[in-house]
């Protein structure tokens, strides 16, 4: 298999072979592929980013290359190259595919069913639904070139919204690819190492203000970089810097958790070159090569590395691996470009990670990644939003892992909060033979604080100094999430028993109410009743006050307690507000009691809808 994929790199690019790299990317050929600098191609993409000088342009959706008749055009490409990412997050009507300039399109396909796993083709786990972003890992080779098009389905004007990346490669021209054909794509693409592999296993325990070491003395690559916590929590662990040198011009500097998504607390991440505490980009090391760890926290640490690893033949090239880190605090505002990377040099990119500390429920992430690649002045990769680039949509909060990206932390109910995330480039790396200056947007709706720590990996050699990890900026306080009433019976706690009419809910998306939420009673009409169960913890006789939302939408309604009316109330407000509402004394039995709740009417002021949002009731 080695020799075959070998040989077949070096002579002609198909689509079983943009297939192998994916597929032998935990195995040695793969690795020595990419640390041996054979990079024949340019890595950029083709969006429906905002394109007005404007800075800061943030319409980002419904721009194309151009219109042809009923169709759009997201990516025209001059080969030979390969599409290697599509991303959309809202897919819709018709994509075609036109290879070599035929006019026939080869793929002909529902863009949602393509981009959603859902075409017979192109199967999960290379396209699906990763929070609410619809991705497409196939790679896609043409000789001549390839024309992508979208086009509405009948009556309908989506792709005016449509938010998309196409992601590809453009290789030397004399460079021989075979133009896509149908293949099957395996259902699993993880692959173990063939190889057997040495070990180096050490319990490092680490004063305040101290460092400990690892040394290295011969030459080989890591090929697994793994940290057992033993005890210590991620806060502990965050105080722990990693100051890697395993070989020359190359350098590894980061917090510890960051490197590993652990920012926050532990947490399961299951991608292609990172599982949980595990790091599985090949790190090359040549004698003298080391790992310095050093405790800038207040407290000793402790927690083991394991280093496993495979003897290299120093006379082999290869390109050491870089880790560096970077963090943006404080204000919001003025919108900036947070620089990720700015490297004078030869390499390649392979990984960003990103962990946020968002002091406001608004959405943080509206900043587009922008690349420049050998000095270019306009970006050849320019995105259109944070979460796009890291493979979901719409600010979900929803974890996720999947091979090539991951959001395994993320708080909630709101934005405000912490959340980690990965992007990993694989066909999608990004070749550079002189510089590379990779920023990303600073772009928050709201002026608050937020904190955004870069982590970046890639492949390579830097002639212009890289920045040590900031001891300063490294430790922070953790984001206290919605406070819960310790007296509350929480209303997104209650069970649901009937409701005659309507549509019920559990809303998540405030800050205000007790754990963040409440249960939300919507579209009732009059007359409709609404029953739910809750649990008292106790029996006796107790004072009750109701938490409900107030708001323009919402319904004039009463409030039964086991039977008893106990409230009378017009819902609506001009603003959205929660209001605690005494709701007197009464007895309670031991488990279960029932609310009943009717609509009884509208204020003429209120909007339709009816609405009832129980945050939940307090027991004293
Ligand atoms: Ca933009
Ligand atoms: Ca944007
Ligand atoms: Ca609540």
């Amino acid at each position: 298999m080695m020799l075959s994929f070998c040989v077949a790199m070096a002579s002609v690019i198909t689509t079983d072979t943009l297939l192998d790299e994916i597929m032998q990317l935990n195995q040695r050929p793969w690795s020595q592929l990419l640390l041996q600098g054979r990079h024949d191609f340019i890595s950029a993409e083709s969006t429906s980013h905002d394109r007005s000088d404007k800075p800061f342009a943030n319409e980002d959706w419904g721009k194309f290359i151009r219109v042809e008749g009923k169709e759009k055009v997201m990516a025209d490409l001059k080969g030979p190259g390969a599409v290697t990412r599509i991303w959309s997050a809202n897919p819709t009507g018709t994509i075609r595919f036109y290879f070599d300039g035929n006019t026939k399109p080869y793929i002909k396909a529902s863009m949602k069913e393509l981009l959603t796993g859902k075409h017979p083709f192109f199967p999960s786990p290379w396209a699906y639904v990763a929070a609410r972003g619809c991705n497409l890992y196939a790679s896609f080779p043409y000789r001549k070139s390839l024309k992508i098009t979208v086009e509405d389905d009948e009556g309908k004007s989506e792709t005016e919204k449509l938010y998309y990346l196409v992601n590809y490669r453009t290789y030397s021209p004399q460079t021989e690819v075979r133009t896509w054909q149908p293949t099957l794509l395996p259902r699993d693409f993880e692959t173990t190492p063939s190889t057997q592999t040495k070990e180096i296993r050490k319990r490092l325990f680490i004063q305040s203000g101290e460092s400990a070491r690892i040394d290295l003395n011969t030459h080989g690559f890591i090929t697994e970089f793994s940290v057992n916590p033993l005890l210590s929590t991620s806060a502990e662990l965050r105080t722990v810097i990693l100051d890697g040198k395993l070989s020359r011009n190359s350098s590894i500097r980061s917090p510890l958790t960051s490197i590993f998504l652990q920012d926050v607390e532990a947490k399961l991440v299951e991608t292609i070159f990172l599982k949980t505490w595990k790091l599985k980009l090949p790190m090359p090391f040549e004698p003298k090569g080391s790992l310095i760890f050093k405790n800038i926290g207040k407290k000793p640490v402790v927690f083991e590395v394991k280093l496993n690893w495979i003897p290299r033949d120093p006379k082999e090239p290869f390109l050491p691996l870089n880790i560096s880190w970077r963090s943006y605090t404080g204000s919001t505002r003025p919108m900036i470009d947070m620089n990720v990377l700015d490297v004078k040099g030869s390499g390649v990119y392979v990984g960003t990670a990103l962990h946020i500390a968002n002091e406001n429920k608004a959405w943080w992430g509206e900043g587009d990644e922008k690349v420049y690649v050998d000095g270019e002045q306009t970006p050849s990769w320019f995105g259109t939003g944070t979460e796009d680039y890291f493979g979901y949509a719409w600010s979900s909060n929803e974890e996720f892992n999947h091979p090539f990206h991951a959001q395994p932390y993320s708080d909630k109910p709101s934005n405000r909060g912490h959340s980690s995330m990965v992007r990993w480039h694989a066909t999608d790396r990004i070749p550079f033979k002189k510089s590379i200056k990779f920023d990303l947007e600073k772009w928050h709706w709201a002026e608050t604080n937020c904190r955004f720590d870069l982590t970046a990996f890639w492949y390579g050699t830097a002639t212009n100094p890289q920045p040590k990890v900031d001891e300063k900026q490294v430790p922070f306080d953790r984001i206290e999430m919605a406070k819960k009433d310790p007296n509350m019976i929480e209303g997104e706690d209650m069970k649901l028993i009937r409701a005659t009419g309507g549509e019920t809910h559990i809303q998540t998306q405030f800050e205000e109410p007790s754990g963040g939420a409440q249960f939300w009673w919507i579209k009732s009409k009059v007359g409709d009743t609404l029953e739910l169960e809750f649990i008292s913890p106790k029996m006796g006789t107790f004072t009750l006050e109701g938490s409900f939302c107030f708001a323009p939408d919402y319904g004039i309604h009463e409030v039964y307690l086991d039977g008893a009316k106990i409230l009378n109330q017009d819902f609506f407000g001009t603003d959205v507000t929660w209001k605690r509402i005494p709701l007197g004394q009464h007895m309670l039995t031991k488990g279960k009691n029932r609310l009943k709740i009717v609509c009884t009417g509208t204020n003429p002021l209120a909007k339709p809808g009816n609405m009832f949002g129980l945050d939940g009731i307090s027991i004293q």
